[in-house]
């Protein structure tokens, strides 16, 4: 496939190798961003204004053998084959490297001083780290009862000495097949998982994960002996809205009061989330009555000044906040998130009857 884009040439019919080609463009710089990932380095290039910069990236193994002239040969052929190695010389080296950074694949000798290869294996399977590590085992002997052990242990795969270079290669590209097949499915079980946790009219988070996260926070917050508040905000008669301008009108205000709680609070610090309906929570860390109330009069204020343009017609709507904070320091009773929860809602209820468009707070 041969493609252009702004004037530069892309050839992609190499059937050996995978082409990722993302492409940025702005007004007058070109910006191309081509990635090829070969047996065992990948190469980006960089193409701005027509001048290419060119980074190679080479995948690192941990090799782990005892014999230094079988780990000097095993080195040279996985760097020929354009691998990044790191040696160690027993189990209990490679542990100590592995525990400094990750290596997607490991190439294990079976029998070595201190810590042999199975017993690598076994502590690798147990450490359950997050991401996954191919480790091939390698075996003097042919034999089906140690190569079953091996797998037993924790081993993908083995390979017996003296490895022939070839055969290392082939096996190697099966270990990235895996790896690429374990990070994709990976990632689309955490894309799913933020779907689930994700409001989907808002995007915010939704109840779900507001039952989930909100305890661990209120732990946090005694851990440290920090305060934290809690704001429970709900819009003003907005059934009218709906009665008037139809439901999907609705959305489209709903969704506008999402975007100015996310964008008038600390990013990272604060977070909120859809309690249900048209009623939102946004938990705040590390503040304390004064602070939170100032948070939700901002809030108040800016949901009353801005309107909703649709079809000619502008929609203006106001909120009612309850705000609740405790401080661990001065509690008496433990505070839970229904309990924090509960006394916003109260709050809440309070600035409904008092006339709406209104904060009220309260100090546990
Ligand atoms: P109050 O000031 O007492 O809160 O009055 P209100 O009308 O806001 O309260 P009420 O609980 O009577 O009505 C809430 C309305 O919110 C009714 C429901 O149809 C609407 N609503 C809930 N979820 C959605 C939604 O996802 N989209 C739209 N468009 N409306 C929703
Ligand atoms: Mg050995
Ligand atoms: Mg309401
Ligand atoms: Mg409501």
């Amino acid at each position: 496939m041969i493609a252009i884009i702004n004037r530069i040439l892309i050839v992609d019919n190499d059937t050996s190798s995978v082409f990722q080609i993302g492409a940025v463009s702005s007004r007058d710089e070109t910006i191309i961003l081509h990635v090829l990932k070969k047996s065992g380095c990948y190469t980006e290039k960089l193409i701005m204004n027509g001048i290419t910069r060119t980074t190679k990236f080479a995948f690192p193994v941990l090799v782990v053998e005892d014999n230094l002239l079988m780990r000097k040969i095993l080195e040279a052929s996985l760097m020929e084959a354009g691998y990044e190695v790191v040696s160690a010389g027993n189990g209990r080296e490679a542990l100590e490297i592995y525990g400094n950074g990750y290596y997607p694949i490991i190439m294990t000798d079976w029998v070595m001083p201190e810590m042999d290869g199975l017993e690598l294996c076994r502590v690798i399977r147990e450490s359950h780290s997050e991401r996954y590590t191919y480790i091939i085992l390698l075996t003097s002997q042919d034999s089906k009862t140690e190569m079953i052990q091996g797998l037993e242990a924790g081993a993908d795969e083995y390979l017996v000495k003296p490895v022939n270079p070839a055969e290392l290669t082939v096996r190697l590209k099966t270990a990235r097949r895996i790896l690429d097949l374990e990070s994709s499915l990976k990632t689309s079980l955490e894309e799913i998982k933020n779907l689930s946790l994700k409001d989907s009219l808002t995007g915010i988070f939704n109840r779900r994960y507001l039952n989930e996260r909100l305890p661990h926070e209120i732990k946090r917050a005694y851990r440290y002996e920090r305060p934290m508040s809690l704001i429970m905000l709900d819009i003003d008669h907005f059934k009218a809205v709906n009665d008037t301008y139809g439901h999907q009108t609705g959305d489209i205000v709903l969704k506008g009061c999402a975007d100015c709680i996310t964008g008038s609070i600390r990013k990272e610090i604060d977070w909120p989330a859809r309690f249900g309906g048209e009623e939102f929570v946004i938990v705040l860390p590390e503040t304390d009555l004064p602070g939170a109330m100032v948070v939700a009069e901002r809030l108040r204020q800016l949901v009353a000044g801005r309107a909703t343009r649709t079809n000619g017609t502008v929609i203006r709507i106001t909120a009612s906040l309850g705000v609740a904070s405790f401080d661990p320091e001065y509690q008496r009773e433990p505070v839970t998130a229904e309990i924090l929860a509960g006394h916003a809602d109260k709050c809440l209820y309070q600035a409904k009857n008092g006339g709406r468009n209104r904060v009220i707070g309260i100090q546990l």
